[in-house]
């Protein structure tokens, strides 16, 4: 206990100091005016000129940032750092009226707010394909958006067993799976309880791998592993020579409860886990494992091989596969420096079963025999991502610096400050097996006024960085609601977005597309409206129903043109419809009130847009 002691207070002093250090110097409200006039004029008109997207131009790759628990995803275009648009995944967004028809309230499922931190572009053998992006939730879901019309099409789960989702939502090369972990384990199956004090013994962690269809994308619940009461923390999947294995950081396990900021700091290294998928898989599919909570749960001890611990050091937060697939980085945050694992060695040492110890029956391998090198990138390492040279990048949450450092001669080339505390970086396509460099933002936590101020509630930083020259160069700041998270950057043309509807394509048996169509039908107190919107008219004009009827009003936006979007607004009921061209979109409700309620169009669509509008004139009972 004394010597673990020892080891650990140098560290957390170190840390202390550092952050003391990086503060004195971050708070003094004219650091950056000083930068300003430190920087040559000419460096920002080279900026300027780099991050310059004229009027009509378009800018060269998408970023969709994670928009943390907001439940969102930001979408940006790179190099201008211009917000383009917002979609809502996990929580209600009247801009959008999603959470407000009856498809999208069902998706929610009665819970209003995610915690989004990974997005997940759809892949194919290794690099984007532009199809989908995948998206975690804490609160153990996934959901999938199509990046054909830029919608959230389905959110799985609560899954069973499964609690904290942060080590998601992370693809594998060919998109077979979305990966999974737990960071806070429970005793399971979900819904029993165990007293804390058995938390090492009675609480489990899990390791989730949910199924896609390839062609829909469509998810499913595949498997879980059963593992010790780690926290579960970054993921991320093999590729290449790799191909076939799933890596996820740990810390606490010291299996601690209570302060962990202190309890679960003691050991000096904590683990990446190293899953053989593709094994877990046939497993599964020989009917290997046990019925948990309506899932299939493999139990490391009952089936051997499929899951092995590396030892990382101090509390590791992201693992990060290198382009070839090789390399496995774990950083631990609480080190200065990232440590580098040789895949091939993993493999050997795995063949030769080189295991020093387990943890509940799963293998432990030695550290010396498998790592390559510990990287001396600086302190608090947290995520790495990948240029097309061979150059690695390490955000550095302690030093609020970037490192770059070069794959396989480990050599530190550079550094950038970051304002401030950098958490994840997201460099164009830098965790795909073809990075393609130019660009790199990195993902901060805090602005400390770098901003017009706004109060007390700041937004979030995140810093342009151009990557194309040996030294790393700061383009721009931009700034965005909480909260960002990780990020992904992705070739423009690569995402090909439709911009109407077609109307063959549409499905819904409700859709009308004439307005003679349009109009109300009962049948004893249900009531159904078929509604035509299209410029400038909202058909029908009126709708009669009784108090105490239940209302499904099913409109059409006929219109085929592009960005002829129509909403539905109806006062007082809290309905707020927007239907994009050639979409049609249903909202039921109970028409409980008496009275006369005024619906009016949200976007305005035409000159005579203030004239879209009706009246629900809902008929008392005496
Ligand atoms: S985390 S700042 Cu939720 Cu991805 Cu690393
Ligand atoms: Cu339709 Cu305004």
């Amino acid at each position: 206990m004394n010597r673990q002691w020892k080891r650990w207070i140098p560290w957390s002093v170190a840390a202390a100091l550092a952050i003391a250090a990086a503060l004195s110097g971050r708070c003094a409200p004219t650091a950056p005016k000083a930068k300003k006039a430190a920087a040559g004029a000419s460096d920002l008109a080279v900026a300027a000129q780099k991050t310059y997207v004229a009027p009509g131009d378009l800018d060269e790759f998408y970023m969709f940032s994670s928009g943390g628990h907001s439940g969102q995803i930001y979408v940006y275009g790179i190099p201008s750092m211009r917000h383009l648009s917002t979609i809502p995944v996990y929580t209600p967004y009247p801009a959008t009226g999603y959470g407000f028809d009856d498809a999208s309230k069902a998706m929610l499922g009665g819970l209003t707010w995610g915690d989004v931190h990974h997005p997940s572009l759809s892949e194919t053998n290794g690099d984007y394909d532009g199809r989908w992006l995948f998206v975690n939730d804490m609160n153990g879901r996934l959901a999938r958006i199509d990046l054909r019309d830029f919608k959230t099409k389905q959110i799985l789960g609560p899954l069973p067993n499964v609690s904290g989702n942060h080590g998601s939502a992370f693809v594998t090369p060919n998109t077979e799976y979305s990966m999974m972990a737990s960071r806070f384990s429970i005793p399971i199956p979900k819904g029993t309880t165990a007293p804390i004090e058995k938390y090492a013994t009675d609480y489990k962690g899990v390791l989730v791998g949910v199924k896609i269809d390839p062609k829909s994308g469509q998810m499913a619940l595949g498997w879980e592993i059963l593992t010790p009461p780690f926290d579960w923390d970054l993921g991320d999947a093999g590729k290449k020579v790799s191909d076939g294995w799933m890596f996820w950081t740990c810390y606490n396990s010291e299996r601690a409860t209570g302060k962990l900021e202190v309890t679960a700091s003691q050991r000096d290294r904590d683990y990446i886990a190293a899953v053989d998928w593709r094994a877990v898989e046939k497993a599964v599919a020989e009917g290997k494992g046990d019925l948990i909570g309506g899932v299939k749960v493999i139990d490391p001890r009952k089936v051997p091989g499929l899951v092995f611990l590396m030892p990382c050091g101090k509390s590791p937060h992201g693992v990060d596969v290198s382009p070839d697939g090789k390399y496995i980085v774990g950083s631990g945050k609480l080190q200065g420096v990232t440590t580098v694992f040789n895949f091939e060695k993993v493999q050997t040492a795995i063949r030769n079963k080189a295991f020093p110890g387990d943890e509940d029956g799963i293998p432990v391998l030695k550290y010396e025999s498998i790592k390559d090198a510990e990287v001396p990138v600086g302190l608090g390492p947290l995520h790495t991502q990948f240029g097309p040279d061979g150059y690695a990048y390490t955000s550095l949450f302690v030093d609020s610096a970037i490192a770059k450092w070069k794959l396989g001669t480990w050599e530190v080339v550079d550094k950038v400050p970051m304002s401030y505390s950098i958490g994840h970086l997201a460099a164009a396509e830098g965790d795909t097996c073809s990075p393609k460099g130019k660009y790199l933002v990195g993902l901060n936590k805090l602005s400390h006024g770098r901003h017009l101020s706004v109060g007390p509630s700041q937004p979030e930083s995140s810093q342009l960085v151009d990557i194309s020259e040996e030294k790393m160069k700061i383009l721009l700041d931009a700034f965005t609601e909480p909260e960002p998270h990780y990020a992904q950057i992705v070739k423009a043309d690569k995402i090909k977005p439709i911009e109407v509807y077609p109307k063959d394509e549409n499905k819904e048996p409700l859709a009308i597309w004439d307005v003679k169509d349009a109009g109300v039908t009962r049948q004893g107190n249900q009531v159904t409206v078929k509604v035509v919107l299209v410029r400038s008219t909202i058909t029908p004009t009126a709708i009669e129903v009784n108090q105490g009827d239940t209302v499904r009003i099913a409109m059409t936006n006929i219109e085929q043109t592009t960005d002829e979007l129509h909403g539905f607004g109806l006062l007082d009921y809290n309905i707020n419809i927007v239907v994009d061209p050639g979409e049609t979109k249903t909202v039921t409700f109970k028409a409980d009130k008496p009275g006369v309620f005024p619906y009016y169009c949200t976007n305005f669509c035409s000159a005579l847009h203030q004239e879209m509008q009706g009246y629900l004139i809902v008929k008392g009972k005496s």
